[in-house]
């Protein structure tokens, strides 16, 4: 049987189950990536695990989002995955290397594997032919400890893409169009393909950009080919002996299909506070800004700083604009220096931040009160900037530099230029050596654990009969930015469940924390579609669950936020009639009786609202692996005694 790429990775990889979409699969897991503030935690649950040595090909620990060390805990928390790294046999890239995904894509992407990161951008290694997948860190500690990967098989979206991008239009604008066309639950439980001849005249790194976003439409992974593109970069990071071909049989189908004429597009813009909010920029044109930021692991190619710095080079920035460069990788900075573009931007007033995630994750950058501010980052969501209220805008390296010279919302081909020219160097400096390798030979390793550094909390299992409050009821569409927001006050708490709780749900109900405090027992929490959209990071589930909250019913949810309530033992259940969702008022008591027993013998659980005595069924979307681990309390005590019994 033909099959497209993405069936091709994921049946090179198969562990367990068929290629049937929506059916259990397990897949072996060749590579992992985390982050620093995801990596604290899955270097904790490596120690609950009793693991010795790494079970992948190969596993990177990056920092690149703690940068802003105003204390002692981002300092510690280095040292801790330095010594995590050499314990376990990690590699290691230091502050100041730059992001995990353009670092982890010039070092170790390889066509035909497969990657999971505990960061939901892992998906922009798609652009180099691999299956890559974001996931919770917990997720991340199993794949590293060689337990195969879960998840339900996706459907296969294939998108071809024709035509080329006109001056100005780029590959931002092309991933703008897919969240204006599928929206931020598109595609959830899907995988997007991307085929056709519109990709001949795509780079690696403008594939990077699309496949980073699919994120943002919920996608499981987007994937590209491994074609030429691939190889020419692989070239460029002296790898090219790494290439191998990847592309979808011929004559291969889809499970659903779209087209984009690259030639019919312009300019784009995601208004705030949403990905999918997406306009032409001539619709928003005009309006006063007061930040463009060029950067992030959303546009973090040569292209998408050269192109800039040859705009602006000569030229003078508008007075009230900050202008302000995030370089994604020492790479990239040394390059930019090389070609005099790095001069360019500097000589007309643009601020240069450290290599790193910076403002996208609120780590500083925050724009003024009341202010627009046009990002390339991947996410708007409501005050993840930093600032409350913030008006956050996602465009294009053009758009944002057009009207940094403007003052105002500016479509790029106004300006009275021609389009800068580009085109690729042969090869970039070497960056691999400035990461710090596994040792050939594990030696005795003491975790370097600072006071901010606490334990993983033991959690329990769920309750025969699971009775408590609906202690918060939220709307569609919230992310992981409004569960537990990031942020240069709140980050730093990564390693400190305790600590960090303090700030659960703070963005949508300020005193959540201290009426969870309380009740000081078992809770509910209602939200509408999408639930828990956005990031990988699993502090929102465990942060959740250290509260108290039980069970969480929703319209709908985001894939990983999902799986990662179940690793900790939170049961995630669905309104099979979505006007039941009114019907429940936030502090009504709510009851499930025997909630494992209802989900073992069928799809649905009966939830009885005490206050009324009206009962509502609610559906089950759980595997029996899902089930196991809520039975257990959670992934940690289930796998502890399934796979590393006999890890001592
Ligand atoms: C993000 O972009 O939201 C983050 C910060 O990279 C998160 C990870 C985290 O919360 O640490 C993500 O996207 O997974």
């Amino acid at each position: 049987m033909a099959m497209n790429l993405a069936q091709k990775l994921i049946k090179s990889h198969l562990v367990s189950g068929s290629l049937e979409p929506g059916s259990p699969i397990e897949i072996k897991i060749d590579q992992t990536l985390a982050q620093d503030g995801t990596g604290t935690l899955v270097m904790l649950e490596l120690e609950a695990l009793g693991l010795s040595q790494i079970k992948t090909e190969l596993s990177a620990q990056y920092v690149d989002h703690n940068l802003l060390q105003t204390d002692f805990k981002n300092a510690d928390d280095h040292l801790f995955l330095q010594s995590a790294c050499r314990k376990f046999g990690l590699w290691f890239s230091r502050p100041g290397n730059g992001v995990s995904h353009p670092v982890h894509m010039a070092c170790f992407d390889i066509p035909g594997k497969t990657l999971l990161g505990a960061d939901s951008h892992t998906c922009a290694a798609g652009s180099m032919g691999m299956l890559a997948i974001g996931a919770g860190g917990l997720q991340v500690a199993m794949a590293i400890a060689g337990v195969p990967f879960a998840l339900k098989m996706p459907k296969v979206l294939g998108v071809k893409l024709e035509g080329e991008l006109p001056p100005w239009v780029s590959a931002k604008d092309i991933i703008l169009e897919m969240l204006r066309r599928q929206t931020v639950k598109g595609c959830v439980n899907k995988i997007v393909e991307y085929h056709g001849p519109g990709l001949a005249n795509l780079t690696a790194m403008d594939r990077h950009v699309i496949a980073n976003m699919g994120q943002e439409m919920g996608t499981t992974a987007s994937v590209f080919p491994a074609d030429e593109a691939v190889k020419a970069f692989l070239k460029q990071q002296h790898r090219e002996s790494d290439y191998v071909e990847m592309k979808a049989d011929e004559g291969a189908s889809y499970d659903e299909e779209d087209t984009i004429n690259l030639s019919d597009l312009e300019p784009l813009i995601a208004c705030p506070s949403s990905p999918d909010k997406v306009v032409t920029v001539r619709e928003v044109a005009g309006r006063p800004i007061y930040q463009s930021y060029i950067g992030s692991s959303a546009n973090p190619g040569l292209r998408d700083f050269a192109i800039p710095a040859r705009i602006v080079a000569g030229r003078r920035l508008a007075d009230d604009v900050s202008f302000d460069i995030n370089p994604t990788s020492r790479q990239l900075l040394e390059e930019l220096s090389r070609s005099g573009d790095l001069t360019k931007l500097l000589e007309v007033g643009a601020r240069l931040h450290q290599t790193g995630c910076g403002g996208c994750i609120g780590m500083g950058q925050a724009p003024a009160t009341g202010r627009i501010s046009l990002r390339t980052v991947p996410r708007n969501f409501p005050g993840r900037s930093g600032t409350a209220d913030d008006q956050v805008y996602l465009c294009s390296p053009e758009t944002a530099t057009a009207s940094a010279l403007k003052g105002v919302i500016t479509d790029p081909r106004d300006l009275d230029m021609d389009y800068p020219s580009f085109s690729e160097p042969e090869y970039l400096p070497d960056i691999r050596p400035l990461l710090q390798p596994p040792q050939e030979i594990p030696v005795a390793v003491e975790l370097i654990k600072g006071p901010n550094i606490k334990p993983l909390p033991n959690f329990d299992k769920l309750p025969n009969i699971l009775t408590g409050p609906l202690l918060l009821k939220a709307g569609d569409n919230v992310s992981t930015d409004e569960i537990l927001p990031a942020g240069a006050e709140i980050l730093p708490l990564r390693s400190n469940i305790p600590a960090i709780s303090r700030y659960t749900f703070s963005r949508i109900d300020e005193n959540f924390y201290q009426r969870a405090m309380k009740l000081n027992g078992d809770c509910f929490v209602v939200g509408g579609e999408n639930y828990g959209q956005g990031s990988s990071r699993e502090h929102a589930a465990v942060s959740s669950r250290f509260l108290g909250v039980r069970c969480i019913i929703a319209k709908s949810m985001a894939r990983i936020h999902r799986r990662n309530l179940i690793n900790f033992g939170v049961l995630p259940l669905l309104f099979e009639n979505f006007d039941d969702y009114d019907r429940i008022e936030q502090d009504s008591i709510l009851e499930i009786d025997k909630p494992i027993a209802q989900l073992k013998s069928n799809n649905s659980v009966k939830l009885l609202i005490k206050s009324s005595g009206e009962t509502i069924n609610l559906r089950s979307d759980l595997s029996a692996d899902e089930i196991e681990v809520l039975e257990a309390g959670g992934m940690i005590n289930q796998v502890r005694e399934k796979y590393l019994s006999n890890e001592k």
